[in-house]
């Protein structure tokens, strides 16, 4: 292939890219493990939530692969983690959730904070819609989360919440 004749990146920047890519898989594999245990647990309505949670994750994935594209660099895809599979309740998975995407948000600021120390525009411009999107993530899976902890060991508020999530 031809050599880019576009505005080279940073080497800092676009290896954290190209690394954020992988975390972005990851997640999607997170909640597709989480989605098999609530259809193996006989509550559709938490898979479908974890199901087009998972697809999302992909569509990250593919903003960060597409941006270096556009930029001209190379993508060199790396290893995915296996995800954990086994969750002791609702509770527990939507916890491990809600700690995932708290991790992830950490990821995005570095980056953020590494495009500013490089002085890459695009790549701020770029990451500042994940910047907003991480704050609709938190909160997405911190309400989920609470109302977990009000339903309790209440198997009826359990299904209430389970046919609610199934209209996401
Ligand atoms: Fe859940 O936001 Fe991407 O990883």
């Amino acid at each position: 292939m031809n050599e880019s004749t576009q505005t080279p990146m940073g080497e800092a920047v676009r290896d954290a890219m190209g690394e954020q890519i992988k975390h972005e898989f990851y997640s999607a594999y997170v909640y597709l493990s989480m989605a098999a245990s609530f259809e193996a647990a006989n509550l559709p309505g938490f898979a479908h939530w974890m199901r087009h949670q998972s697809k999302e994750e992909m569509e990250h994935g593919m903003k960060f692969f597409d941006f270096l594209l556009d930029r001209g660099e190379p993508v060199h895809l790396q290893a995915i983690d296996a995800p954990p599979h086994a969750y002791r309740s609702a509770l527990d998975a939507f916890e491990q959730a809600l700690e995932h995407e708290k991790e992830i948000t950490g990821r995005i600021h570095d980056l953020y904070d590494l495009a500013v120390r490089e002085k890459d525009y695009p790549a701020q411009v770029m990451l500042s819609w994940f910047v907003t999107e991480q704050v609709e993530e938190e909160k997405s899976a911190t309400e989920v989360v609470e109302r977990l902890r009000l339903a309790g060991d209440d198997n009826t508020a359990l299904l209430l919440l389970d046919a609610e999530l199934a209209r996401r």
